[in-house]
């Protein structure tokens, strides 16, 4: 019998938890036993480095720079930094274009620094996680160089060679995420290279055994060294049609959207081979003890899921960008976390991330006041929380002038809004020069508003963002049911959200309001309350009966409910 079904039986059996099914719809999830992996019950902390904090004063965030953080990182009271590329680069696409897989970019550090680091992080009890890069090389890679030398080479075949179409023309019509074709043809051997990304970023191929097995040497080197595990980046891409068919056209494109999107991408991502592709790279993982893989992957629910792999031999966390992607309104979000546990295969752990260094702030997207709503939702959800830096102290889109544009994304694409850079900028730690980010003028601009908006100020607040953050983080730590708990939706209407986080012991009602609208909730659905823990006002405001809640305009609260009597009605 499946776990899920096992689960919904015992909640019908048991009275206490049939009380809670007053949800058309509602998915029953597994009741989980106590043991944990660290990265159930853990949160993991998105670093982007080059703008977390420079302690070289070069204007760029380093290693040394993130190891004088640690203590805000420890207090703040998430389990694991996950680290965008560090590896040497030419930084084309900021070290996704990685040029050595075992080494640290100068402008980083050393390897030293980093074994130093990961000395730091774990005698804090945090684990680091590395961004590892395998759909393509940078074209500095000396892979790359062998490979572009000759046709004769040993590792041509290590990346993806076409001869021209008969009239010349790139081998089919297959379009690069960062625009225009993703065929580049090279002069002195007569032949295309394909890049889904820049041209200054060719694909590898996947297909041949020698890439594989380099590949996975370069996992070992930074699992050996202690590392806890690896974010991989777009993990749906690295297998390609071997028939080099072209992609059909999208029906849904209009004039105006990026040329990108004018094709369904059929034969150039989510191939069939890609799972035997994953399932390799689990295998290597677990070689070592208690790592994780979290997969970078936009692909639609149905699709996504399948990265868990057969018997989830694929990656523990493919990551779920769904809160980015859907209106900003409890209705959509009640249904699309419906829809997500429905769709997760049995044992399949969740996860959920409001924000990366590739989308819009959260807090520009839903506003200061929704943004704290949002990290309450993102913290009381069943799953492994993925968070951004700078989101837990509320960090806006920066906006960039023109001249001080860096994201090669914006620079191919112009005038389409898809610049990357408002996300990226430093970290505002407190209001001395340059938001204490560093001695420099950094490499991208400082919000204006940093003086008022910034870790200093926060950590004095009671009422902060960041003082928000850290009682969310805590109560995750001391409550069960928030961190491994059951979830079950509860019915809700208008602008409220509301579901319950429950173990054996403990039931806790989580009721979000993402209206500007004060509104009002009757208890007696789910039961009777006992006292607040939370709400993102942290005022002692909330007006709350056993029965009644009120809840102000974006206001969102988690209340511990009367555990009830094995023989209650
Ligand atoms: O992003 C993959 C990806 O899908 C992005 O191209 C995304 O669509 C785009 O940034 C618009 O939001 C990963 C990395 O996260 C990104 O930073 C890299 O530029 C890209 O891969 C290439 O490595
Ligand atoms: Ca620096």
């Amino acid at each position: 019998m499946s776990q899920r079904t096992d689960a919904a039986l015992y909640l019908k059996r048991d009275k206490r938890y049939f009380l809670l099914n007053n949800h058309p719809t509602a998915v029953f999830t597994p009741i989980v036993s106590a043991t944990a992996h660290w990265w159930q019950s853990g949160v993991i902390y998105q670093i982007y480095p080059r703008s977390f904090r420079d302690a070289n004063a070069d204007g760029i965030g380093d290693l040394r720079g993130i190891a004088e953080t640690l203590d805000y990182c420890a207090a703040l009271g998430i389990d694991a930094l996950w680290l965008s590329p560090i590896f040497p680069s030419p930084m084309a696409d900021f070290g996704y274009d990685v040029a050595d897989y075992s080494g640290i970019a100068a402008i980083f550090g050393t390897l030293e620094d980093f074994d130093d680091l990961l000395t730091q992080t774990t005698r804090r009890g945090l684990k680091i996680l590395l961004d590892y890069v395998p759909n393509h090389t940078s074209n500095q890679h000396p892979w790359f160089a062998a490979s572009r030398s000759s046709r004769g080479n040993s590792k041509r075949d290590w990346y993806l060679w076409h001869d021209a179409a008969p009239d010349g023309g790139p081998p089919n019509n297959w379009l690069s995420n960062f625009g225009g074709s993703a065929w580049e043809w090279d002069e002195a051997t007569q032949q295309y290279y394909y890049h889904s990304f820049l041209k200054e970023q060719p694909d590898l191929n996947w297909r041949n055994p020698e890439v594989v097995a380099a590949m996975h040497e370069v996992l070992r080197f930074w699992l050996r060294r202690g590392v806890a595990g690896f974010r991989i980046d777009v993990l749906w891409l690295l297998i390609k049609d071997d028939q080099w068919r072209d992609n059909p056209p999208n029906p849904d494109y209009k004039p105006g959207m990026p040329l990108f999107h004018s094709q369904h991408p059929l034969y150039t991502t989510d191939r069939p081979e890609n799972q035997d592709i994953v399932a390799r790279l689990r295998a290597v993982v677990d070689e070592f003890d208690d790592r994780v893989l979290v997969g970078e992957i936009y692909l639609p629910l149905e699709r996504l899921v399948a990265y868990y792999g057969k018997d989830l031999r694929g990656v523990q966390l493919p990551f779920n960008f769904q809160l980015l992607q859907t209106p900003w309104d409890a209705r959509s979000i009640a249904g699309l976390i419906d829809r997500y546990e429905a769709a997760l295969p049995v044992g399949g752990w969740p996860n959920w991330v409001l924000g990366n260094h590739d989308n819009p702030r959260i807090a520009s997207r839903v506003g200061a006041a929704q943004a704290r709503v949002a990290g309450m939702i993102l913290l009381t959800l069943r799953g492994t929380p993925t968070l951004y830096y700078g989101d837990e102290i509320g960090m806006h889109n920066v906006p960039i002038p023109a001249d001080q544009i860096q994201d090669p994304l914006e620079k191919n694409v112009p005038g389409k809004c898809l610049g990357r850079d408002p996300s990226r900028t430093p970290m505002q730690w407190d209001a001395s020069p340059h938001a204490g980010f560093g001695d420099h003028d950094p490499w991208l601009p400082i919000a204006a508003d940093a003086n008022e908006n910034n870790v200093a100020i926060e950590d004095r607040d009671p009422r902060s963002m960041l003082s928000l953050y850290r009682r969310l983080l805590e109560l995750r730590r001391q409550h069960a049911a928030l961190s491994m708990g059951s979830y079950q939706p509860v019915v809700a209407t208008g602008a409220l959200l509301a579901y319950v986080r429950y173990t054996l012991a403990e039931q806790l009602f989580i009721v979000a309001n993402l209206g500007a609208q004060p509104a009002e909730f009757a208890l007696q659905s789910v039961g009777r309350a006992q006292s607040l823990l939370l709400s993102t006002y942290l005022d002692g405001g909330t007006h709350l009966t056993e029965s009644k809640l009120f809840l102000r305009p974006d206001e969102a609260v988690i209340i511990a409910l009367v555990p009830p009597t094995p023989d209650s009605p």
